[in-house]
């Protein structure tokens, strides 16, 4: 039956014995084993009662079973839903709360803590560990590795990503099987992926970034990844060598050219690299083509729209900037009050509209009409440019919204808890610049009349709800807020004065 995801992305290399997956330990694993495992996972799922057009929410440490499980749930017409594997406990329940899941596939590490939010939800609970054991694999090894494939259209919803929201509740953005399928041909042939490539893959997959833009690509160029459970320096060294390519946020160019390790011998076979998520400082492209004569080419996306923009494949890749619309997208700069196209070089709110653009936020209309016009345009956040050549820039964001190392923070989030701590009246969180993260979290609290915040148990508050990568890196304490004539917080006042905070020699 037709599935144009499936077919495309994974039916297509049915039976070919070449390697798709080459995994740290020196192994590797071929289309055919892969696609093997991925129908015997789709069985071991719809034989739980997980029909067509269910969510299926996972935790899990990044493995070839994770995104054999992704392929799974593809095949069998299933809406998948990634979660940071940093979540805690209580932001995995609200995931699952909002997105009806039925069924919840966690780390087994997790599975007594999760069991009580699954039942209470009325989702199943299985297990896949970062050893590609568990629940899961263990039903799918009963099945046989072929699966029919259910039929779906372009239409039909393939993921859920959560993204935060400037209210502090996070939204379910959908996405189409056409949304990432017309994103990844796009993306494929704008990056000359062919199926000689092999890229160096140490992002989570959790993410557009990892997921749709990295793994997509390849998979429909037919090419192999290096998959990597995480960006580890040493190993990074180890690979780059085997690999073509890589895809990557700012924080692994810095980490790897503080290394010396990393020289234009070690790359000087690559192909491509590419660096999106957050922004690339222009002085990091400099270095980095001054240390392997490659020149990075930054490329802009979102959660909500896949990629966007890139620079040019051929062509000049120009620093500080995030290149052109991709073909099919359209991109305009629009005055935020008034929606109104801005001339040429005036810096405005991006808009975008294309086969790429989402569905609209799960189960919240009035969120989805805020920032998808009727005509399609979607309202980024960000704050952009279009240079006289036509290169987009992006200058600054209209959202309040913090990117440490490529994951994105909403600081109203971390200061509804705050404000809750005792002793504390109201809070500000901002973002700084960090040398490593490239943003960081600082928290700026405001005590109650004669009260003292405990700064220590409120960190301690913090960690037990909010993922790690959330955490106040700096909690400080001050009289009170800077505001403005109409009382709305002056956080660049707050950011000017913390500025320095963590990249102060
Ligand atoms: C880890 N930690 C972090 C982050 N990552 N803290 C803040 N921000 C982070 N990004 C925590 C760890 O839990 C640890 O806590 C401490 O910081 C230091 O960890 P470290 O070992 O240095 O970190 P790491 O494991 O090496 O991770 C850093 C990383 C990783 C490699 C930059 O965060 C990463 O892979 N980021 C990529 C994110 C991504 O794929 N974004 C795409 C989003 P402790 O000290 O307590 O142990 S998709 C997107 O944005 C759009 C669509 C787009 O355009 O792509
Ligand atoms: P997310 O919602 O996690 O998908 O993050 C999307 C946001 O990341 C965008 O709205 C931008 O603010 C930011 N972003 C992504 N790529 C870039 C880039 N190359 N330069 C600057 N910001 C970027």
């Amino acid at each position: 039956m037709a599935n144009p995801l499936y077919d495309t992305l994974f039916g297509a290399h049915a039976g070919k014995s070449d390697t798709f997956l080459h995994l740290p330990d020196g192994k590797t694993l071929s289309y055919k084993d892969f696609l093997g495992q991925a129908a015997q996972i789709a069985h071991a799922i719809t034989a739980l009662g997980v029909k067509p057009g269910d969510r299926v929410a996972v935790q899990v440490e990044k493995s070839p079973e994770a995104l054999a499980l992704y392929a799974a749930c593809v095949q069998a017409g299933l809406i998948f839903l990634p979660l940071n594997t940093a979540y805690t406990a209580d932001e995995l329940e609200y995931f699952v709360e909002n997105s009806e899941a039925a069924l919840l596939v966690c780390d087994p590490a997790k599975e007594e803590k999760l069991a009580p939010i699954a039942k209470r939800l009325g989702a199943r609970l299985e297990t896949l560990g970062d050893d590609g054991k568990g629940s899961i694999i263990e039903m799918a090894a009963g099945h046989g590795d072929t699966f029919e494939t259910a039929e779906r259209t372009e239409d039909d919803l393939a993921a859920f990503l959560y993204t935060s929201g400037t209210t502090g509740r996070s939204k379910g953005a959908m996405l189409s099987q056409g949304n990432l399928l017309s994103n990844a041909r796009t993306l494929k042939e704008h990056w000359r992926f062919t199926s000689d490539d092999v890229l160096l893959h140490a992002l989570p997959i959790f993410h557009t970034h990892g997921l749709f833009v990295a793994t997509n690509i390849t998979l429909l160029a037919g090419g192999a990844m290096i998959f990597l459970p995480k960006f580890d320096l040493d190993v990074m060294i180890d690979k780059l060598p085997q690999a073509t390519a890589m895809m990557g946020v700012p924080t692994f160019y810095t980490r790897l050219l503080g290394d010396e390790r990393f020289t234009g011998d070690l790359v000087s076979h690559f192909r491509l690299f590419v660096s999106g998520s957050a922004p690339l400082l222009a002085e990091t492209h400099t270095q980095f083509e001054a240390r392997t004569g490659h020149r990075i080419l930054e490329r802009y996306g979102m959660t909500e729209t896949n990629m966007n923009t890139s620079n040019p494949y051929d062509g000049e890749r120009r620093a500080g900037t995030v290149g052109f619309p991709l073909p099919g997208v359209e991109l305009k700069v629009t005055d935020p009050d008034t929606g109104k196209e801005l001339a040429q070089g005036e810096v405005g709110q991006i808009e975008v509209r294309g086969p790429n653009v989402f569905q609209g936020y799960w189960r919240m209309p009035e969120k989805t009409k805020a920032e998808l016009r009727d005509d399609g345009f979607f309202i980024t956040g960000d704050l952009g440019k279009i240079d006289d050549d036509g290169y987009v820039h992006i200058v600054g964001r209209n959202k309040d919204l913090i990117i440490s190392g490529g994951y994105n923070i909403y600081p109203k989030e971390i200061e509804l808890l705050l404000d809750e701590q005792p002793g504390v009246m109201e809070s500000a969180v901002i973002g700084v610049p960090h040398p490593d993260f490239g943003e960081t979290v600082v928290g700026v609290l405001i005590p109650e009349k004669d009260a003292s915040p405990d700064v220590d148990a409120i960190m301690e508050a913090a960690k037990e709800s909010l993922a790690r990568f959330k955490h106040p890196r700096k909690l400080v304490i001050e009289d009170e807020l800077p505001r403005n004539t109409m009382g709305k917080v002056q956080k660049n006042i707050l950011r000017d004065r913390y500025n320095d905070l963590f990249t102060e020699a």
